[in-house]
């Protein structure tokens, strides 16, 4: 593939490609953990490519082998929450607004994991519609270890994803799984050789950009309603009314007002 890097950041690389844009955090000395900044700028990419009506699928990614994303940045963690030069001195917890925005981004997202995808981490493939695995990948939680927790879609879409039990497993214990554990959980959709990870993430793409774009928005929206509760039904009524505004009978009761006259539903039908 002939990627275009376009954008100037300092912890995240955008590129993109017929019609994907690919994602990648790009902090290897710290297997891929993010900062504050990295959130800024992730968010601003998804941004991008959900604005963008070129992008059809977005892959997210980790620098290098050795991690998809190990979470917070350990190191830069204060008293309350992570802190670099870009939040004034003020903690941020602001992998929570990328983890919503990644639900609702109407296009699908696959995770691309080499390596580590460890706490929130973790919770970011979770996140993603799809995850392809390299060979050598490594999934788990750490927060009770490190004091911390995600009790968001941390918990309980890793419970919808993996069952109640996994996931206690997984949050309690902090244990590392390899990628044919995850594979059988259903924690990922496939497994494949490092060496093959991008290609085979493509294929998935390119099948999902043959397929009926609104289509695919609907599924989305469905499937994350339930867990989304309130949120997920706005997000997805709010596509009912993109649909009913493409339709003629909606498009009446716009030219009636703008004609200044009374609207004529008549010819269209009282559906059983
Ligand atoms: O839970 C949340 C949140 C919850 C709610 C709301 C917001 C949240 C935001 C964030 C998080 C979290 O992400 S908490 C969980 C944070 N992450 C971790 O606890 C994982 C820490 N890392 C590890 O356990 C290990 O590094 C590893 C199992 C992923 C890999 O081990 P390995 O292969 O032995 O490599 P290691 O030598 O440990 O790591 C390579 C380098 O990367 C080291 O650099 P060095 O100290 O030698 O210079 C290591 O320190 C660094 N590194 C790795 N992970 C992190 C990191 N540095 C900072 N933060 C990291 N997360």
């Amino acid at each position: 593939v002939d990627w275009k890097r376009s954008g100037e950041y300092e912890d995240i690389i955008y590129e993109t490609a017929e019609g994907m844009a690919k994602i990648t955090i790009n902090r290897p000395e710290r297997h891929n953990a993010f900062r504050p900044t990295t959130l800024f700028e992730l968010r601003e990419a998804f941004n991008r490519a959900q604005e963008d009506t070129e992008v059809g699928v977005i892959i997210f990614t980790g620098a290098g082998e050795k991690a998809f994303c190990s979470g917070g940045d350990q190191k830069i963690r204060g008293d309350d929450g992570y802190v670099d030069d870009k939040t004034h001195g003020i903690g941020r917890l602001n992998v929570l607004d990328l983890q919503v925005q990644i639900r609702r981004c109407p296009k699908p997202v696959i995770a691309m994991v080499a390596g580590y995808a460890i706490g929130g981490g973790h919770v970011l493939h979770v996140c993603c519609d799809l995850t392809i695995a390299a060979d050598n990948a490594k999934f788990g939680q750490t927060g009770p270890k490190v004091g911390s927790f995600d009790g968001g879609y941390g918990s309980w879409l890793l419970a919808e994803t993996v069952g109640l039990k996994r996931a206690r497993e997984i949050w309690y214990l902090c244990r590392q799984y390899d990628a044919q554990t995850a594979l059988q959980w259903g924690l990922v959709n496939a497994v494949v050789p490092l060496e093959r990870l991008e290609e085979e993430t493509v294929q998935w793409a390119r099948e999902l950009l043959e397929k009926s774009p609104l289509a695919l928005r609907m599924l989305k929206g469905a499937l994350n309603a339930v867990t989304d509760g309130a949120a997920g039904m706005q997000q997805f009524a709010g596509d009912a009314t993109l649909i009913y505004y493409m339709s003629e009978e909606a498009q009446e009761g716009r030219d009636a007002f703008k004609e200044k006259r009374k609207p004529d539903f008549s010819k269209f039908p009282r559906r059983p």
